[in-house]
């Protein structure tokens, strides 16, 4: 066994994740980034953006989930929403879900990503690709969003990391734009690294929110394959609404949610509950 047959992300200097290979379905360097795509053999296929596991079959509905429904959930008629990002297509799937949802403009940097995906990640995206609602603009997120002249609903952005060329995204006036873009109870939602490892990222990112938005929220959900597993996202808007449980399972069945992997109206809840090691970062 070589260590050729291990995709490895360095996730810190001393921190390596090593997933073993049984199969390498595409090594790619696009105009922006390393892309790879591979067969594991315990996790399913993996996605990874220079270096970094953007997903496996195995835990990306943890991830898409949690970043897609606490935002789509607390918005009583969500209609229209952007995707900044997310060219694997999990998180476009988990919006379209909702029936409320009659456009969603999916805004991706690269179109090698999205070609990649489209042939090797059905179970990802499931034919999101296709769907009549989705428009797909190839454009870098912080140009295209002050261009456009509806407002949204909801802007879910599912970038990389808060490091390197996806910086933009987590900078104040990406933020604005994002503000400007949205209806008045809109909400943007978005994932922030891992408190555990990258707290000056996780930090700035809360500072940069909190200059903009009324209301900043963060919560937590778990990722096995992304660094140390615990992972931060974000709400922000003007004023975030506070839904209690029994509130939450109404929608969810109303809007005939079911079969959910991570999410459930009592995680969605929890998810907002922060140990003390994180509050420490939002002070
Ligand atoms: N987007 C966020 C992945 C960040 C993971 N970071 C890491 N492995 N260092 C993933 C895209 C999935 N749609």
């Amino acid at each position: 066994m070589s260590e050729d047959d291990f995709f490895t992300e360095k996730q810190t200097d001393g921190v390596h994740l090593s997933l073993k290979v049984q199969r390498w379905l595409l090594r790619q360097k696009t105009r922006y980034q390393e892309l790879v795509l591979a067969e594991t053999t315990e996790l399913g296929r993996l996605l990874a953006l220079d270096g970094k596991v953007m997903l496996t079959e195995a835990d990306e509905a943890f991830y898409h989930e949690m970043l897609v429904h606490p935002t789509l959930l607390s918005l009583d008629n969500p209609q229209l929403v952007a995707v900044i990002g997310g060219g694997d297509g999990g998180t476009v799937r988990e919006i379209l879900r909702h029936p409320s949802v009659q456009r969603v403009f999916w805004v991706e940097i690269d179109e090698a990503v999205l070609n990649a995906c489209k042939e090797l990640l059905l179970s990802v995206h499931r034919g999101a690709f296709d769907d009549p609602r989705v428009e797909l603009v190839i454009a870098p997120g912080e140009q295209w969003l002050p261009k456009f002249e509806e407002t949204f609903d909801a802007i879910i952005v599912d970038g990389t990391d808060p490091i390197g060329p996806a910086l933009p995204l987590f900078e104040p006036p990406f933020f604005q734009a994002c503000r400007q873009a949205l209806k008045r109870d809109g909400i943007l939602s978005l994932q922030c690294g891992t408190p555990f490892y990258f707290r000056d990222e996780v930090k700035m990112v809360w500072r940069n929110l909190k200059q903009v938005f009324g209301q900043v929220k963060l919560y937590l959900g778990f990722v096995p394959t992304y660094p140390s597993g615990l992972w931060a996202y974000a709400m922000a808007g003007n004023c975030l609404p506070n839904l209690d449980a029994a509130e939450l399972h109404r929608r969810c069945q109303q809007r005939g949610l079911t079969n959910f992997r991570y999410y459930s109206p009592e995680v969605h809840i929890a998810s907002f509950a922060l140990p003390p090691f994180v509050q420490e970062l939002l002070r």
